[in-house]
């Protein structure tokens, strides 16, 4: 059994969004284009609480793109994003939700934050994904969505571990880049764990 994970298609993410990733409205229609082929469709989102950790508004003196010491965890600094019930968290306008089975909130916690859509980054709870996945006897998990140098590479990392064939649909993504090369590096840092890289054109009828 397959799997589609969709990071994270919020309007947050989107361009005019609160952490806007360019380009980030484009893999929508790929992600609308690929969800009939799959057995199951998981959606994620980023579900902070005001004052999120995460939020450089929570930390004095210090702006987006900054990065603090979290309980021993370097944290990167963000716009806030993403906080829960707002229109910024809710997914694109566009994307099919009708044909999404599952859907995963991540970042709850106000004190931890979490890219990975299966555990926190200080690897203390899991969102129970790994479950669900088994459960439904899934053993490959093909991964797009936003950013490609956050959620989406900690959410291929962790699949890997969890001992799923994982692979990257890379047309499929976009990224920050914080800094420039961030996710040519992070492609890479996916490949050399065991991502599959794969293009959403290649795909026959069925995966
Ligand atoms: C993300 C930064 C902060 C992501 C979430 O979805 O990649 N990036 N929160
Ligand atoms: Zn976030």
């Amino acid at each position: 059994m397959n799997a589609l994970m969709l990071v994270d298609l919020q309007n947050d993410f989107m361009p005019g969004g609160a952490l806007a990733v360019a380009e980030g409205d484009r893999v929508v229609p790929i992600a609308n284009r690929l969800m009939p082929r799959f057995d199951v469709v998981v959606a994620t989102q980023d579900w902070h609480p005001a004052g999120h950790c995460s939020f450089a508004s929570q930390h004095p003196g210090k702006s987006p793109g900054d990065v603090v010491n979290l309980g021993g965890v370097q944290q990167v600094l963000w716009p806030d994003h993403c906080v829960q019930g707002s229109t910024g968290a809710e997914l694109h306008r566009e994307l099919n939700q009708a044909e999404i089975d599952h859907v995963v909130h991540k970042g709850t916690d106000a004190g931890i934050d979490s890219y990975s859509d299966f555990y926190d980054n200080q690897r203390i709870r899991a969102t129970g994904l790994t479950d669900y996945l088994r459960k439904r006897g899934v053993t490959d998990v093909y991964v797009m969505g936003l950013a490609t140098d956050y959620c989406v590479k900690y959410t291929a990392l962790d699949a890997v571990e969890d001992g799923f064939h994982t692979l990257l649909i890379k047309d499929g993504c976009r990224g920050v880049n914080l800094k420039p090369g961030d996710v040519e590096a992070a492609v890479s840092a996916m490949a050399a764990a065991g991502v599959q890289l794969v293009e959403s054109r290649n795909f026959a009828q069925d995966v």
